[in-house]
Protein backbone atom coordinates (compact mmCIF):
# COMPACT_ATOMS: atom_id res chain seq x y z
CA UNK A 1 0.00 0.00 0.00
CA UNK A 2 1.24 3.37 -1.12
CA UNK A 3 2.41 6.29 1.87
CA UNK A 4 0.98 8.71 -0.19
CA UNK A 5 -2.45 9.32 0.51
CA UNK A 6 -3.66 12.36 -1.35
CA UNK A 7 -7.04 13.45 -0.58
CA UNK A 8 -9.60 15.25 -2.88
CA UNK A 9 -10.59 18.70 -1.46
CA UNK A 10 -13.75 19.31 -3.62
CA UNK A 11 -13.33 22.89 -5.33
CA UNK A 12 -15.99 25.59 -4.81
CA UNK A 13 -14.94 27.58 -7.65
CA UNK A 14 -17.23 29.38 -9.35
CA UNK A 15 -17.04 32.77 -12.04
CA UNK A 16 -15.73 35.02 -9.49
CA UNK A 17 -12.91 32.82 -8.02
CA UNK A 18 -11.29 29.85 -6.48
CA UNK A 19 -12.66 28.22 -3.18
CA UNK A 20 -11.80 24.95 -0.88
CA UNK A 21 -13.83 24.06 2.55
CA UNK A 22 -12.18 21.93 4.98
CA UNK A 23 -14.20 20.64 7.50
CA UNK A 24 -13.31 18.04 10.56
CA UNK A 25 -14.15 14.90 10.21
CA UNK A 26 -16.17 15.09 6.81
CA UNK A 27 -13.13 15.79 4.28
CA UNK A 28 -10.26 16.84 6.60
CA UNK A 29 -9.91 12.93 8.53
CA UNK A 30 -9.69 14.41 12.50
CA UNK A 31 -10.54 16.96 14.66
CA UNK A 32 -8.25 19.96 13.33
CA UNK A 33 -7.40 21.41 16.70
CA UNK A 34 -4.21 23.79 15.03
CA UNK A 35 -3.11 25.46 11.81
CA UNK A 36 -0.21 26.53 10.26
CA UNK A 37 1.04 27.57 7.13
CA UNK A 38 4.77 28.01 5.58
CA UNK A 39 6.33 30.27 3.44
CA UNK A 40 8.72 32.68 2.09
CA UNK A 41 11.19 29.81 1.99
CA UNK A 42 14.58 30.27 1.07
CA UNK A 43 15.74 29.12 -1.97
CA UNK A 44 17.41 25.79 -1.71
CA UNK A 45 16.01 25.04 1.85
CA UNK A 46 15.00 21.47 3.02
CA UNK A 47 12.45 20.90 6.15
CA UNK A 48 10.84 18.09 7.95
CA UNK A 49 13.09 15.66 9.38
CA UNK A 50 10.95 14.02 11.90
CA UNK A 51 7.93 11.87 12.70
CA UNK A 52 5.03 12.07 15.33
CA UNK A 53 4.15 10.23 17.82
CA UNK A 54 0.59 10.71 17.73
CA UNK A 55 0.02 14.09 15.77
CA UNK A 56 -1.88 13.11 12.17
CA UNK A 57 -1.69 16.27 9.72
CA UNK A 58 -2.96 17.08 6.47
CA UNK A 59 -0.47 19.49 4.33
CA UNK A 60 -1.85 22.10 1.43
CA UNK A 61 -0.10 23.10 -1.09
CA UNK A 62 -2.07 26.22 -1.34
CA UNK A 63 0.18 28.04 -4.23
CA UNK A 64 3.35 26.96 -5.84
CA UNK A 65 4.95 23.69 -5.40
CA UNK A 66 6.95 21.60 -3.00
CA UNK A 67 7.87 17.92 -2.43
CA UNK A 68 7.12 16.04 0.62
CA UNK A 69 8.96 12.45 0.81
CA UNK A 70 7.57 10.22 3.11
CA UNK A 71 8.94 7.16 5.12
CA UNK A 72 7.42 4.68 7.38
CA UNK A 73 11.20 2.83 8.18
CA UNK A 74 10.32 0.07 5.51
CA UNK A 75 9.37 2.75 2.33
CA UNK A 76 10.47 6.02 1.25
CA UNK A 77 8.30 7.39 -1.71
CA UNK A 78 7.88 11.23 -2.90
CA UNK A 79 5.46 13.32 -4.07
CA UNK A 80 4.78 17.25 -5.15
CA UNK A 81 2.31 18.92 -4.13
CA UNK A 82 0.87 21.69 -6.45
CA UNK A 83 -2.69 21.65 -5.85
CA UNK A 84 -5.13 23.68 -3.49
CA UNK A 85 -7.52 20.97 -4.21
CA UNK A 86 -5.69 17.92 -2.45
CA UNK A 87 -4.48 17.35 0.61
CA UNK A 88 -1.09 14.99 1.88
CA UNK A 89 -2.44 13.27 4.69
CA UNK A 90 0.15 12.53 7.23
CA UNK A 91 -0.61 9.27 9.56
CA UNK A 92 1.75 9.22 13.07
CA UNK A 93 5.25 7.27 13.21
CA UNK A 94 5.55 8.66 9.55
CA UNK A 95 9.42 10.06 9.04
CA UNK A 96 8.33 13.57 6.74
CA UNK A 97 11.19 15.55 4.88
CA UNK A 98 9.76 18.62 2.77
CA UNK A 99 12.08 19.98 -0.36
CA UNK A 100 12.10 21.84 -3.70
CA UNK A 101 10.03 25.05 -2.06
CA UNK A 102 9.03 27.06 -5.17
CA UNK A 103 9.45 30.74 -4.24
CA UNK A 104 5.58 31.00 -4.36
CA UNK A 105 4.58 28.25 -2.46
CA UNK A 106 2.66 28.55 0.44
CA UNK A 107 2.10 25.03 2.19
CA UNK A 108 -1.17 25.07 4.75
CA UNK A 109 -0.82 22.22 7.81
CA UNK A 110 -4.12 21.37 9.48
CA UNK A 111 -2.77 19.17 12.66
CA UNK A 112 -5.00 17.01 15.08
CA UNK A 113 -3.16 18.35 18.04
CA UNK A 114 -1.82 21.26 19.95
CA UNK A 115 1.63 21.86 19.40
CA UNK A 116 3.47 19.76 21.48
CA UNK A 117 7.36 19.15 21.22
CA UNK A 118 7.47 15.83 22.65
CA UNK A 119 5.49 14.41 20.28
CA UNK A 120 7.96 14.81 17.95
CA UNK A 121 10.82 12.42 16.79
CA UNK A 122 13.67 14.40 15.34
CA UNK A 123 16.05 11.47 15.41
CA UNK A 124 15.64 9.01 12.37
CA UNK A 125 17.90 6.26 14.17
CA UNK A 126 15.28 6.75 16.62
CA UNK A 127 12.65 6.53 14.36
CA UNK A 128 13.44 2.88 13.33
CA UNK A 129 13.81 2.20 17.10
CA UNK A 130 10.18 3.25 17.71
CA UNK A 131 9.15 1.08 14.23
CA UNK A 132 10.39 -1.71 15.59
C1 LIG B 1 5.51 18.89 10.36
C2 LIG B 1 5.96 19.61 9.14
C3 LIG B 1 5.09 19.30 7.95
C4 LIG B 1 5.69 25.87 17.17
O1 LIG B 1 6.04 26.49 18.18
N1 LIG B 1 4.36 25.63 16.94
C5 LIG B 1 3.93 24.94 15.83
O2 LIG B 1 2.71 24.75 15.67
C6 LIG B 1 4.91 24.47 14.90
C7 LIG B 1 4.45 23.70 13.65
C8 LIG B 1 6.22 24.70 15.15
N2 LIG B 1 6.60 25.38 16.27
C9 LIG B 1 8.03 25.67 16.48
C10 LIG B 1 8.91 24.43 16.62
C11 LIG B 1 10.24 24.89 16.07
O3 LIG B 1 10.96 25.55 17.10
O4 LIG B 1 8.51 26.34 15.32
C12 LIG B 1 9.83 25.95 15.02
C13 LIG B 1 9.93 25.42 13.58
O5 LIG B 1 9.28 24.13 13.51
P1 LIG B 1 9.92 22.90 12.75
O6 LIG B 1 11.39 23.04 12.66
O7 LIG B 1 9.37 21.64 13.38
O8 LIG B 1 9.27 23.08 11.28
P2 LIG B 1 9.26 22.07 10.07
O9 LIG B 1 8.86 22.86 8.89
O10 LIG B 1 10.51 21.29 9.99
O11 LIG B 1 8.08 21.03 10.44
C14 LIG B 1 6.73 21.48 10.47
C15 LIG B 1 6.02 20.94 11.70
O12 LIG B 1 6.75 21.31 12.89
C16 LIG B 1 5.87 19.45 11.69
O13 LIG B 1 4.96 19.03 12.67
O14 LIG B 1 5.02 17.78 10.27
O15 LIG B 1 6.05 21.03 9.30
Amino acid sequence: MSLIKLLELPSLCDSRGGMVALESNRNVPFDIKRAYYIFNTSRGVSRGYHAHKELKQLAICLSGTCRFILDDGNKRESVLLDSPFEGLFIESFMWREMHEFSSDCVLLVLASEYYDESDYIRSYEQFIEFKK
